[in-house]
């Protein structure tokens, strides 16, 4: 069975970029493959957090990654930081990383660009991401685009390591859908829809009343063309909403083409709006069904112990190779 590990940063609300991105993949994925999804609350506070925010930001995403059809008997589902060697391994592998490496990452310059101070965390952030998938030996890592770059890091580290201290690491690869691989903001579509962006308008996130989100759509940017035609290059803002689309009804981008055919937007977004509400009622209602019930905290407990027997093993493996003393047992 191919191992599969991936996270989500408890940053803010989720948006349906993510789960079209990521958590989409996480549920397929876990019928045939070990799974183990983090919410990385040690990736978060790269950034400044307010610490009740992060608090319940932390439980929510993992209440949503049940919500959304993850089954926590199939799947490890567990906080980065119940997993203290997450931060470990993470320190091994940053003492291998360049610096012109992580230089190069474009998410660093975009989270850094005109800020007076940046926190060093933000700057090696990539060599934690890097660790959280070597420490499972992660063959498949489920992302959206934009973190194709760090995904290159990580099989470069795993390659440097291997060459250096013994063939190791599984070198993974990323998994990323074709279509609704970077969701971009409704109201701006040469930028990535974000959960920390601060114009509620430029988002749908997965905890929006339905009413806000028929809002959202209808007043969601388009050309002026009026031809329900996916082109993402030329007509950005309409293929975004095909994607959503698409991801949220089940049907082909084709299909979707087909339908609308000799049609203004209008009837598209009508139908889209219902799609999207249609997709996130049922959603919603399991969610506030797990955070009713308390089960989260039994399933990040058993997420932990499941995931901490894989990472205690690969560490005391990799502190071997790499010269350490390792404590008498
Ligand atoms: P932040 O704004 O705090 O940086 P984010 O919304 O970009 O957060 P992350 O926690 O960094 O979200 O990402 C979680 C997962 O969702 C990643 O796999 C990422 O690639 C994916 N993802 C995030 N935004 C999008 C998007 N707009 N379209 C597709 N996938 C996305
Ligand atoms: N960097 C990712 C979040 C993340 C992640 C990971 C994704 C942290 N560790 C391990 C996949 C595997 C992000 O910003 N979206």
């Amino acid at each position: 069975m191919k191992r599969v590990l991936s996270g989500i940063q408890p940053s803010g609300q989720l948006t349906i970029g993510n789960y079209i991105g990521a958590m989409q993949n996480f549920v397929k994925l876990q019928h045939e493959h070990q799974c183990f999804f983090m919410v990385v609350d040690l990736h978060a506070i790269t950034v400044p957090q307010d610490p009740a925010a992060l608090r319940e930001q932390s439980e929510s995403v993992a209440a949503l990654y049940i919500a959304a059809g993850i089954d926590p008997n199939k799947a490890a589902i567990f906080l980065q930081s119940h997993v203290p060697q997450h931060a470990e391994l993470g320190w091994l592998l940053t003492t291998l990383t360049y610096m012109g490496e992580l230089e190069r990452m474009t998410q660093f310059k975009d989270k850094s660009e005109g800020k007076d101070s940046v926190g060093a965390g933000l700057f090696v952030y990539p060599s934690l991401m890097a660790a959280d998938i070597l420490l499972y030996n992660a063959d498949l890592v489920p992302v959206g685009d934009d973190q194709k770059q760090h995904l290159e890091l990580t099989r470069d580290l795993a390659g440097r390591f291997n060459s250096r201290y013994g063939n190791y690491f599984t070198v993974p690869q990323p998994f990323i859908p074709e279509v609704g691989a970077r969701i971009m903001s409704l109201d701006d579509a040469s930028k990535k829809m974000s959960k920390s962006n601060a114009n509620a308008g430029s988002n749908i996130f997965l905890l929006d009343d339905p009413a806000v989100i028929r809002k959202k759509i209808s007043r969601a940017k388009t050309d002026s063309e009026a031809i329900v035609k996916y082109d993402p290059i030329h007509k950005p803002e309409i293929s975004n909403l095909m994607s959503i689309y698409s991801h949220t009804a089940n049907v082909s981008i084709a299909d979707i083409e087909a339908k609308y055919e000799g049609q203004m937007y209008g009837p598209f977004k009508k139908d889209l709006a219902e799609q999207v509400a249609a997709f996130i009622e049922p959603l919603q209602t399991r969610y506030h069904e797990v955070r009713r019930s308390g089960e989260v905290y039994d399933v990040l407990q058993k997420g932990a112990q499941q995931a901490q027997e894989v990472a205690e093993l690969t560490l005391n493996e990799v502190k071997r190779h790499m010269g350490f003393v390792l404590p008498r047992r």
